[in-house]
This record gives C-alpha cells, structure tokens and sequence, in this order.
C-alpha cells in the first residue's frame, strides 16, 4: 500500500460501499419490468458537471428562479425561521451551494457568525463544500454531517446537540425533494422531523405545475445538455460496472406526465439490443422502442408542499414564489 491510499482510508472505505449500493440498484432496475434506473445515480463527477451546466441553460428556469427569490427574501426568510434565536443552518446535499451561500451571506450579516452542516452520502464532496465555503464566506464554520437522509429505514435523522439559545433551519432546496414520489417524500419529511426540536424549521424549494411547453423544454434543451446528462447514467454503468452500453443507440425522452403531475426522463433503446454488464454477470435485453425510466421530478400544486408539510409534522408558516408563479420555497416549522 502506498503512502496515499494509507491516509485515506475513509474515502476508500466510503467508495467501497457507494460501489455496491449501484450494483445493487443496476440489477434491479434493468431486471425489471419497465426498465428504470434510480435518479441519484446521474450525480457521479462527470454527471455533476453536467448537471452544473444545465443550471445555466435558458429553458432550464429552475435554479435562476429559486436564486431569484433567495436574492429578495432571504433576510426575510432568517427572520421568519429564527424565532428571536441564533440560528445554524443544515442542508440536505451538499450541491446546492450557490443559492446556499445567499443565506449563509445573510445569515453572518445578522448574527456574526453562523454555523453550517451539509448533510451528504459523500464525505469527498462534503470535504470539498466545507473548503469552498470556509474560503469564500468569512464567519462560516462548516460541520459536515456523512449521513445517507434517504435511507429506508427510520432511524432518526440526528443532527447532534445544540445550544441552549440556538434553533436549526433545515434547507431542503433546488427542487431536490422532486425526485420521490409523494409518499417518498412525506417519509423523508417524518424522518427529518424526527431528529429536530420543536421550532426548528425547514425550508423547502419545489417547483411548480405550469404550461407542458416551459417544462418539456426545461428537461430537452437545445444544446443537449439534459440528454448528455440522461446518457452519462449508461457511460457511468461503463466505467464502473464493466458494461458496454452503446449510449448513441438510446435516445433521451422528456415526457410530461399530467395526471402524475410530473416530468419523466427515459432512455429510449433505437433498437432491438443487447447489453453486457461484466461486473454484474448481467446480460440486459432491449426491444426496440423499450425505455429505461431514469427520472421522475414532481411539479407541486399551490398548496401542496404546505398540506405535505402540514401531514409531517411542520406547521407551514410562510410561502415565498416568484412573479410568475413559477417555484415555491415554504418555511415549515417543527411542531
Ligand atoms: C436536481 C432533481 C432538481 O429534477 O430538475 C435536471 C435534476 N433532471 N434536469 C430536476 C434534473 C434533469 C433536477 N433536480
């Protein structure tokens, strides 16, 4: 072993586990009947880049309109979640960071200082936001937190202790709860509650039902980003899984489900198929036209995200959107 690896025993250790958790997931959603990959695995580095640039896009109005209304509300939103406390401040992912720094800014403005805990699967890209952000925003101490927030079982969600004259908010934003389904979503909301005191708060970004053409476009740009973005998930299984998926032979698909309320990303085989996933042992059929779910990202109706807040445990005590009516952010508090 060399002098690297030794010191880095708990990334490897870390990358180990992740490792399985995908072969895990690989089998058994290209063994089912449809086909569906789980949303999470888009993120590796590749997959990560490429979602950084669909956040830039022109038809992906998502980020900008959330930053949007942080860049108006969020000494507003501090205000309102504080209850005359100081507050610390945890997330839910540790991706999020632009729209972040917004209140973490905010935040040292009106207390000095304030303590900030990612919570995140990764402990490398943990490491990496407690360093960006430790630089860039003097009064910020980072106390990053490797926890799995979507894991199955109901375990509290723990957080560790606090001060006497302390409150948390917990951020939940970027329209990252889009991805479960609702009943998904009302689990991770109970298990988060479970681990925060009465008072405490939660800030929740989704994003909201409008016209089919604004949201088909924002998931099947111009440029392609989206679909390099959907395919990464089939060159991803290359390099980790050993498999030799042909990503050209797939066409990226966009599809707005009305009566689920939601946008779907598929992977759509051009052709009849075969593909070899060494690592698994795995040899995967595909008809023609047969589709690889990949994605679902939910569009809340006004008035959703309070009634999901209000099931989990939160009073819904504020709701801030854009001038189009576009994205939500809701302040929920612990109750
Ligand atoms: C990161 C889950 C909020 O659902 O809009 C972007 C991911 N998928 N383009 C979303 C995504 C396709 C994104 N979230």
């Amino acid at each position: 072993m060399n002098a690297a690896a030794s010191t880095a025993p708990v990334l490897q250790f870390d990358e180990l586990q992740f490792d399985e958790r995908v072969a895990a997931v690989v089998r058994e959603g290209l063994t089912s009947r449809p086909k569906r990959l789980p949303a999470w695995l888009f993120y590796d580095q590749a997959g990560s880049r490429l979602f950084d640039e669909i956040t830039k896009l022109d038809e992906y109005y998502l980020t900008r309109t959330e930053r949007g209304i942080f860049l108006r509300a969020s000494e507003e939103i501090l205000e309102r979640a504080c209850s005359g406390r100081r507050l610390r401040i945890a997330e839910l992912g540790a991706g999020s960071a632009e729209k972040t720094r917004l209140l973490l800014k905010a935040a040292v403005r009106r207390q000095g200082t304030v303590r900030y805990e990612p919570v995140d699967v990764s402990a490398s890209a943990l490491e990496g936001a407690r360093r960006r952000i430790e630089r860039e925003i003097p009064g910020v101490s980072v106390a990053p937190r490797v926890l799995d927030y979507t894991d199955g079982d109901d375990r509290k969600f723990h957080l560790g202790p606090m001060d006497e004259d302390e409150s948390r908010l917990v951020l939940y934003i970027g329209s990252s709860i889009g991805n479960f389904e609702p009943h998904q979503a009302a689990r991770l909301l109970r298990r988060v509650r479970a681990g925060l005191e009465v008072g405490d708060a939660m800030l929740l970004g989704v994003d909201l039902a409008k016209d089919k053409a604004t949201l088909v476009a924002a998931y099947d740009d111009a440029a392609g980003v989206t679909a390099a973005f959907n395919k990464n998930i089939l060159e991803r299984l290359n390099r980790e899984l050993d498999a030799d998926f042909d990503a050209d032979t797939f066409a990226h698909r966009a599809v707005w489900n009305k009566a689920a309320s939601r946008m779907e990303m598929h992977l759509v085989s051009r052709t009849a198929q075969k593909a070899n996933i060494a690592a698994l042992d795995l040899i995967v059929d595909f008809a023609a036209g047969e589709s690889i779910h990949t994605e679902n990202s939910y569009k809340y109706q006004p008035g959703q995200i309070e009634a999901l807040l209000a099931e989990t445990g939160f009073r819904a005590e504020a709701t801030w959107t854009d001038p189009k009516g576009w994205f939500a952010v809701c302040l929920g508090r612990a109750e």
